[in-house]
């Protein structure tokens, strides 16, 4: 690592104040070139500790650009991991307040509910498979806290990876009723079809987006608990909303689920 602890708090919490107060700031590997990635991690972790502090509570994971456009859309070639508290919730079908966010854009997800914890190294789509309880339909909202999205991965990663609010839907589908590489994928705002994908422009199959993720924890002698939610990243690349905008997903086989932007 490359930071000091000093440092490392301070970034968490010049990014998690921008975050809740919905202003964006220019990327910290501007003033921290030599910021690392296990730096990276850990001013996220950082962020998640105050969160937990203040009495959010941890409800999932997320991967992000686990597709290849999504990678071409940010001009990054590698995929990154990142938290998700219950503040960033939203019921299907509710509201969501354009004022708490800064650019927001949304994308559609393949969700997964484990039954059984994974640990890395080693996993690949086969024990993902065996460890998930259900998949279901789910739409991320991503709101990079840095100006017009411009950045590089180590600072997207300290930043939680653009997270911000999510959506599920309400169906769970056993995963091996599905075959989840060739589900199609539409996604609409305002009755038009903004992104269209299957299943397997996640990595060939978003189960493998999981074992990635696994395989990351376990590098640092961590799990995935059963019973744990996770965005397995965004199918398609992600399309920016405006006021009054309605986003509704469907996913073949898992169901619909949407959100207004107001
Ligand atoms: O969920 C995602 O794929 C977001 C990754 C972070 C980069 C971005 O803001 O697009
Ligand atoms: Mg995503």
């Amino acid at each position: 690592m490359k930071l000091t602890p000093e440092i490392i708090a301070k970034l968490a919490e010049h990014l998690e104040d921008a975050e809740l107060k919905a202003y964006d700031v220019v990327k910290i590997t501007d003033a921290h070139p030599e910021m690392d990635w296990d730096d990276a991690y850990a001013i996220q972790a950082e962020i998640l500790r105050r969160k937990l502090a203040r009495g959010d509570r941890l409800v999932g994971l997320k991967c992000g650009l686990t597709s290849r456009a999504k990678m071409k859309q940010m001009g990054v070639d590698i995929a990154c991991f990142g938290f998700l508290v219950d503040a960033f919730s939203v019921m299907d079908g509710a509201d969501i307040k354009l004022d708490e966010l800064i650019h927001p854009k949304v994308e559609p997800e393949i969700v997964f509910v484990l039954k059984k914890p994974l640990k890395g190294p080693g996993c690949h789509v086969g024990s993902v498979l065996a460890a998930t309880d259900f998949v279901m339909a789910g739409i991320e909202v991503i709101d990079s806290r840095y100006r017009d999205f411009k950045f590089d991965l180590k600072s997207v990663v300290a930043d939680n990876c653009s997270s911000s609010r999510f959506i599920l839907g309400n169906q769970a589908v056993p995963v091996n009723d599905v075959d989840l590489r060739t589900l199609g994928v539409v996604m609409e705002i305002n009755g038009q079809a903004v992104s269209i994908g299957a299943g397997a422009a996640v990595l060939g199959h978003p189960a493998a987006a999981i074992a990635m993720l696994a395989n990351h924890l376990g590098a640092y002698g961590e799990e995935i608990p059963a019973g744990t939610m996770i965005l397995s990243g965004g199918v398609t690349e992600a399309v920016a909303v405006r006021s009054r905008d309605f986003v509704n997903l469907r996913i073949q086989a898992l169901g619909s689920v949407g959100a207004r932007f107001i």
